[in-house]
């Protein structure tokens, strides 16, 4: 019988990244062997600039001689290419739904909740206000679910869970900005807390020190540019 060509899976990532942080859990879920490559998100190297001409951002996935960046895109050809553990649902509307407030957590949440922190204009308050308004959709979206995905995760499980329980509810320690406190948002605590259950999910979750200091520095970063 002829021998399965062995699969070549290579992701560039970096370890800060929520985005890296969510393509490694789709491959762990589907039990994909891959080899890891770290990059300098400032100093870029040669190879994530040629395999990411467009973008020049990680995570980048080589599978086999193809390329792939974005990692909304890259969880869907993950979910395509290896059947087992569905990320997203079947069910056209469900489907079109995850993809949604998927779009809606990278574009809308995310640069919200780092507003406080990094580019207050209207004042720490304010920014504070306007990232919880956001997020009180997704506060209504998993009321009464164990996960977005239901019994298990799925892909907007992945995308909100590689940002919101790390850089949101880690409440920008060091800085003291809490924007998704346990009294305001009771139903978005509880996901967390049934999201760290999952080994995978856990075992792509940053160091606490580490994460809190590249924050700190991200923040300047934004803050002097
Ligand atoms: N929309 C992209 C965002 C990727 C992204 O922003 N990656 C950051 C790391 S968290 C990056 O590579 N930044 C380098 C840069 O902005 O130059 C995705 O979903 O993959």
């Amino acid at each position: 019988m002829a021998k399965k060509e062995e699969e070549e899976v290579k992701l560039l990532g970096f370890w800060g990244s929520p985005f890296s942080r969510r393509v490694e859990m789709a491959l762990k879920l589907k039990g994909v062997p891959y080899e890891y490559l770290e990059q300098d998100i400032v100093d870029k190297s040669p190879l994530l600039l040629q395999l990411n001409p467009v973008y020049k951002k990680v995570p980048v996935l080589v599978h086999n001689g193809k390329v792939l960046a974005e990692s909304h895109f890259i969880l869907e050809y993950i979910d395509q290419t290896w059947k087992n553990n569905p990320i997203l649902p079947q069910d056209p509307y469900e489907k079109a739904m995850a993809r949604f407030w998927a779009k809606f957590v990278d574009e809308q949440v995310g640069p919200a909740s780092f507003r406080p922190v990094v580019k207050a204009e209207k004042g720490i308050e304010v920014a504070i206000k306007e990232a919880r308004e956001l997020i009180t959709f997704l506060e209504k979206e998993i009321t009464g679910k164990y996960f977005f995905g239901g019994k298990t995760i799925g892909f907007l499980d992945m995308v909100a869970g590689s940002l919101i329980p790390f850089c949101l509810a880690r409440g920008w320690e060091g800085i003291r900005v809490d924007v998704i406190p346990e009294e305001i948002f009771p139903e978005l605590n509880r996901w967390i807390k049934n999201l760290l259950e999952i080994e995978i999910v856990v075992e792509c979750i940053p160091n606490r020190e580490k994460q809190i200091e590249h924050m700190k520095k991200v923040a300047q970063r934004v803050k002097s540019a």
